[in-house]
């Protein structure tokens, strides 16, 4: 089968704003929750592990390590140890990105976000979660003289808070544990601080579920449509804020990027079907073969789009692959000659990617030599292209922070009030 070679991406629609009271309420509490906090647990989703972090928060987290005495110029390095004060960083829903890019996702934070330790972690797996509770525990035992524990649970809607919680609660105590908590497919289902939950007897360590926090404005242009449609197609905003066909349209699009040889939704479509990168002529094969018909005999593309987005939320997403297409894609790029030698394909570069966050182009010169790539050549290569993924996204969220313009129209209408009525309380005092 062909590789894609050049995928475009769509036209997006600018992102709504979705910020219910009930999240700005508990961004203005995180300040006083933190001085009762030891360790702060933040989810974000393995599939989104760049977009699903929550600039808005990390003002109140940095401010609570400083106070804590970790240092401002180092964030590795503790100047005062007055007690637990720990962040810990968690990959959910692990089950759902393929687990060739984990390892080298690991090594290219930790290179770049040296300050936060990540976890991939997934309510399926117990071994996670057992080791996420060990984990608290030992963070625990190296405070001995610290009576308990407190661990707030903090990240975007739905990327699995209370989830994960129910499973440790279940983990870490024996017999009859208290009512688990809610949990929904849909964001927005916690929407108030919990009460204290208990992980573990011996050390005491308690934790705290909290309402998904989706911030304020996603973003102006380009990036800010990209951000909203990632996080709404993974069901992080709320849902019928977006229509069926922007979602499918991105899908169709992260999936090609991820597997450009053999793109996932094939598995809904006849063997032997080659992969296809325009929506409509996706979208009337899945009509055709899924026999969805409107009055008049037209083939429905808006139930096809639905049902698409659908079945990757619900199973798609669990087709992963176990080992890289890179190694398959370094072959399409090389074939050899009658006489064995190497000689490049007319291919000059493919677009490939990791979970939706992460795309990179591969050319030929990324490979020595195309019929000896190895597992760890490829797992560094990997890294490598994550590590710039990583640098151009905090480069870009640097960019939006200096820029005083890069806010709702909702939140630029306040200021502008706010300006009007401080210039005329000024030009009151100068005219008494
Ligand atoms: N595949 C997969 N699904 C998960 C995992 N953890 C949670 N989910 C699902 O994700 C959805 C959201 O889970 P919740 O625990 O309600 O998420 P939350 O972060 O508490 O959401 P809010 O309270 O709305 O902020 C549910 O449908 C869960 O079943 C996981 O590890 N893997
Ligand atoms: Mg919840």
């Amino acid at each position: 089968m062909a590789a894609l070679t050049h995928i475009p991406s769509p036209l997006l629609p600018a992102p709504p704003s979705w910020y219910p009271g009930h999240m700005m309420k508990f961004t203005r509490m995180l300040p006083s929750l933190l001085t009762r906090t030891d360790v702060v647990i933040e989810i974000r989703d393995s599939r989104l592990p760049l977009t699903s972090i929550n600039k808005s928060l990390e003002a109140a987290l940095r401010k609570w390590r400083l106070e804590r005495g970790w240092d401002a110029n180092d964030p590795t390095r503790r100047i005062i140890n007055a007690g637990p004060c720990e962040r810990l960083v968690v990959l959910n829903k692990r089950d759902l990105v393929p687990e060739w890019g984990m390892e080298p996702f690991r090594l290219a934070m930790t290179k770049k976000c040296p300050d936060q330790q990540v976890i991939f972690a997934s309510w399926h797996r117990p071994r996670d979660i057992r080791d996420l509770n060990k984990t608290l525990v030992d963070i625990a035992r190296r405070y001995p003289h610290t009576p308990e524990l407190n661990v707030l649970v903090i990240g975007m809607p739905n990327v699995g808070k209370s989830t994960l919680l129910n499973a440790l609660r279940s983990m870490g105590i024996k017999g009859k544990t208290p009512k688990a908590f809610k949990t929904s497919a849909q964001p927005g289902l916690t929407q108030a601080i919990s009460t204290r939950l208990k992980l573990s007897l011996d050390p005491l360590v308690y934790a705290f579920d909290t309402p998904g926090v989706m911030l304020p404005f996603l973003g102006q242009g380009a990036s800010g449509a990209e951000r909203g449609v990632k996080l709404a197609l993974i069901a992080g905003i709320k849902e019928g804020l977006y229509d069926m066909d922007t979602l499918a349209s991105y899908l169709l699009y992260r999936l090609n990027v991820l597997s450009p040889i053999s793109p996932a939704y094939l598995a809904l479509l006849p063997e032997g079907t080659q992969p296809i990168i325009d929506l409509d002529v996706f979208l009337t094969k899945i009509a055709q073969r899924m026999g969805m018909i409107k009055r008049g005999a037209e083939l429905d593309l808006s139930r096809a789009a639905a049902y698409f987005v659908r079945w990757w939320r619900e199973e798609g997403g669990l087709l992963q692959t176990a080992s890289s297409t890179l190694q398959t894609l370094s072959h399409h790029m090389f074939v050899s000659n009658e006489k064995g030698a190497n000689t490049i394909e007319e291919v000059s570069s493919v677009t490939h990617g990791w979970g939706f966050d992460f795309e990179w182009q591969i050319s030929p010169n990324d490979f020595h030599d195309a019929h000896k790539v190895v597992e760890s050549d490829v797992a560094s290569l990997v890294q490598l292209k994550m590590e710039e993924c990583i640098e151009n996204h905090l480069v870009q969220s640097e960019r939006e922070d200096r820029d005083e313009t890069n806010i709702s129209a909702t939140q630029r209408k306040k200021q502008l009030t706010i300006e009007e009525k401080a210039r005329r309380r000024a030009k009151y005092a100068t005219n008494r």
